[in-house]
């Protein structure tokens, strides 16, 4: 009885701090089993009139999740870690390779192709979002911005094929 009445008192709260900024397209790079660091790339939408910011995020999968930028520096691309991914009141932010993207830092098991990882996300306002991204195969990416025309070719081919 009190597991039961715990149960919807967590459903209606969850209805009350429903996330302000939602997910589409969510993937994984699929890495060498070797490799115990990946990016996770999606696109942010803000549902509310007001700026918000995605300030932190979760995963079992792994010790760390950061949210992270690309940066030429010195005619390098770099990797630098952000405070915050701020997504513009009533649009989107999108998280694509040799930009923003999330970085799940440690894997604890090498990711399986297809394999679907749940990521949280906590974004300035207080509310969270639970988010689940599939495992992909990634050609190019970290290195060139010009992978990222690869990247909407793909999406919009996937689209038209669902149609
Ligand atoms: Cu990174």
């Amino acid at each position: 009885m009190k597991a039961l009445l715990t149960a919807s008192l967590l459903l209606l709260s969850s209805n009350l701090w429903a996330a302000s900024v939602t997910v589409e397209d969510a993937y994984v790079r699929s890495m060498p089993p070797t490799q115990t660091v990946t990016g996770a790339f999606m696109v942010f939408k803000n549902t509310t009139g007001s700026d918000r910011a995605v300030v932190s995020a979760e995963s079992d999968v792994s010790d760390k999740v950061e949210l992270h930028t690309h940066l030429h520096e010195d005619g390098v691309m770099k990797m630098r870690q952000v405070e915050k991914i701020d997504v513009p009141a009533s649009g989107e932010t999108v998280l694509e390779p040799g930009g923003l993207h999330v970085m799940l830092i440690g894997l604890k098991q090498p990711l399986k192709l297809g394999q679907m990882v749940d990521i949280k996300f906590n974004i300035d306002d207080g509310t969270s979002m639970q988010i689940q991204a599939e495992v992909k195969t990634v050609m190019g990416g970290m290195k060139m911005k010009g992978d990222m025309d690869h990247e909407k070719m793909d999406h919009s081919k996937m689209k038209n094929m669902a149609n």
